[in-house]
């Protein structure tokens, strides 16, 4: 395995190969196998275009070419992708992994410290983005290429109209897309390595990157695919950006072309826009986080979009963050269709609900695992084993549940356990049909409707002010996102100018996703609610925690 990445013991890669999850395809492979079989079918719709199975295949052969000869990509090399749900994303993609290089995963919402951490952490050799959309991502990238130790990356544009207005150090994607196909530059990577990485949303410091294999990768995809009954004739809209996890893999748009299904892609999650999809493409699934689901209930439900046509959808996804069971149901009854739970994470771990599952474990628990082979234990605060039904910290190892973050031993030791259960920080009970159900979590980290942000991080940013003696970033109670972050901060003495704006001004500069950025900051002579004198952060944080745990009335 690429070194930095912790390969599963081989006794464990044995059982998984011969119970057939790991069978050696890679994702290169994965897509010309289904280009061959289902040639003609719609793969892609996005953005006006509609392309088939074998017309995105030959434009990921073309690309390959390209990027090998032009820009000298090739095997084990490590290229950062950012980019919109257009349907470039897909022809990036597969052409990286024609050559065997590895797409590094950063959201569109992520700005230069997240780009710039990713690039150097891998020590990316290109950075592909697009023009578009509000925020100048190539400029971010121009930025975040001249800033990198060693070789400068190169910076593509896949924006349609790039080559149009050329930018200075910029390739536009058009230009690498060669009109021939040389098979020479195709890599056969070894499919127990790694085949991208994932961004997790961490809990401390800066995010930590997932080396995902070929092999465990396309397990939990087919996989998926069956679980969630996905045919050639799934139609699948993906609200969220498709380079996270959710959308990629559970089922995503892998499990959806491993079914030979259509992949539409939804530039923004919003009601007009995905509800009208939905109608005009006879979407038969889609996966949204809650907030998002929320929001389409409430569209539907007498509001602008009551008289859509719906009637295609079978299964509305929902996960990423607590679904409140009164939302959840009132999925059937306002959408007319199938709701499903899913609790994953870019670890590997995934559960769904079952569509044999009945009313209550839909609406009442958050799935469970993929695999008989995902080992699931729940453990109290000293590590013992919880009782059946008691909620604990789960652990779990598996088929496709990596063993170590890339390059990252010391962390490492602290988020897996010695015989390689992987630490999630999510607080679980299980219920007598194994089902798990989400009770909370340990780990220090806010999740806003989906979106995981580490206390940590945003707080290492606040303190590099330098008219801020301390901070605490806290989760605060959310009726539509769940959670939404708030930033307490100390000036230093003399620091009068240290108000609301400058900080939220100071932190968009730091170069910080927007999610991350606090939506509430309050500037406070001490922290609040300890009363025990000088708090540290942490000891703040863990107080308020504590707080919110207790029921109320008690101090
Ligand atoms: P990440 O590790 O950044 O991929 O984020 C995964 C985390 O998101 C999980 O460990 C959970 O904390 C959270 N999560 C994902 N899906 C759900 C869900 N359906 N319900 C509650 N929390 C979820
Ligand atoms: O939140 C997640 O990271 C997530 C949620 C649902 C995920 O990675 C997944 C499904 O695969």
């Amino acid at each position: 395995m690429r070194p930095g990445c912790t390969p599963w013991p081989e006794e464990f890669a044995e059982r998984y190969r011969a119970a057939g999850y790991w069978t050696g395809e890679t994702l290169g492979a994965f897509l010309r196998d289904r280009a061959r079989r289902f040639a003609d079918r719609t793969a892609v719709v996005s953005a006006g275009e509609r392309w088939t199975y074998a017309e995105l295949d030959e434009r990921a052969d073309r690309l390959a070419t390209g990027l090998a000869r032009r820009l000298d990509l090739g095997p084990g090399d490590p290229v950062v992708v950012q980019l919109p749900n257009t349907p470039e994303v897909f022809e990036v993609v597969f052409a990286l992994f024609r050559i065997g290089a590895l797409p590094v995963y950063a959201l569109p919402a992520h700005r230069s410290a997240e780009v710039g951490h990713l690039a150097a952490a891998t020590g990316a050799r290109a950075l592909v983005t697009a023009a578009g959309g509000g925020f100048d991502h190539v400029g971010m990238a121009l930025r975040v290429a001249a800033a990198a130790d060693g070789p400068r990356p190169h910076v593509v544009d896949a924006a349609p109209g790039a080559a149009d207005a050329p930018r200075e150090g910029v390739r536009p994607l058009a230009d690498l897309r060669s009109d021939t196909v040389d098979p020479t530059v195709f890599a056969a990577p070894d499919p127990g390595d790694a085949a991208f990485f994932q961004l997790s949303g961490g809990t401390t410091g800066l995010p930590k990157l997932i080396p995902r294999t070929h092999d465990d990768y396309l397990y939990s995809v087919r996989a998926s695919a069956d679980i969630c009954e996905l045919t050639p004739d799934t139609v699948y809209l993906s609200a969220l950006p498709v380079v996270h996890n959710f959308p990629m893999s559970s089922p995503g748009f892998l499990g959806v072309m491993h079914a030979g299904g259509s992949v539409v892609l939804a530039p923004d999650p919003s009601p007009a826009t995905c509800l009208g999809l939905i109608e005009a493409e006879r979407v038969t699934l889609a996966s949204v986080v809650p907030p998002v689901a929320m929001l389409w209930l409430d569209a539907v439900d007498g509001g602008a979009e009551s008289g859509r046509d719906l009637s295609s959808l079978h299964t509305l996804q929902v996960g990423g963050a607590r679904f409140a069971p009164e939302a959840a149901r009132r999925v059937a009854p306002v959408l007319g269709c199938r709701l499903q739970q899913v609790f994953g994470m870019a670890e590997g771990l995934v559960n769904y609900t079952r569509p044999e599952d009945d009313d209550a474990t839909v609406t009442g628990t958050q799935g469970r695992p993929i695999s008989p082979d995902d080992e699931i234990r729940v453990v109290r605060p000293d590590g013992a084993e919880a009782a059946p039904g008691e909620p604990g910290e789960l652990l779990t190892r598996g088929p496709y549940t990596i063993r170590g973050y890339y390059d990252a031993p010391a962390h490492n030791a602290r988020a897996f356990t010695e015989d390689g259960f992987y630490r999630t920080g999510d607080v679980v009970r299980t219920t007598p049909t194994g089902h798990l159900v989400v009770e909370g979590r340990v780990k220090d980290q806010i999740n806003r409707g989906g979106e995981k942000i580490a206390p940590d991080e945003v707080e290492d940013h606040l303190l590099a002010h330098p008219g801020v003696h301390d901070a605490a970033v806290v989760a605060m109670p959310d009726p539509y996102l769940g959670e939404r972050a708030c930033a307490y901060v100390i000036p230093r003495d003399g620091a009068e100018d240290l108000t609301r704006p400058a900080v939220l001004r100071f932190l968009r500069g730091r170069g910080l996703a927007s999610y991350k950025i606090p939506d509430r900051v309050e500037v406070v002579p001490a922290f609040p609610a300890t009363g025990v004198g000088k708090v540290s952060r942490r000891d703040l944080r863990a107080a308020i925690a504590d707080a919110a745990a207790r029921p109320a009335g008690r101090a």
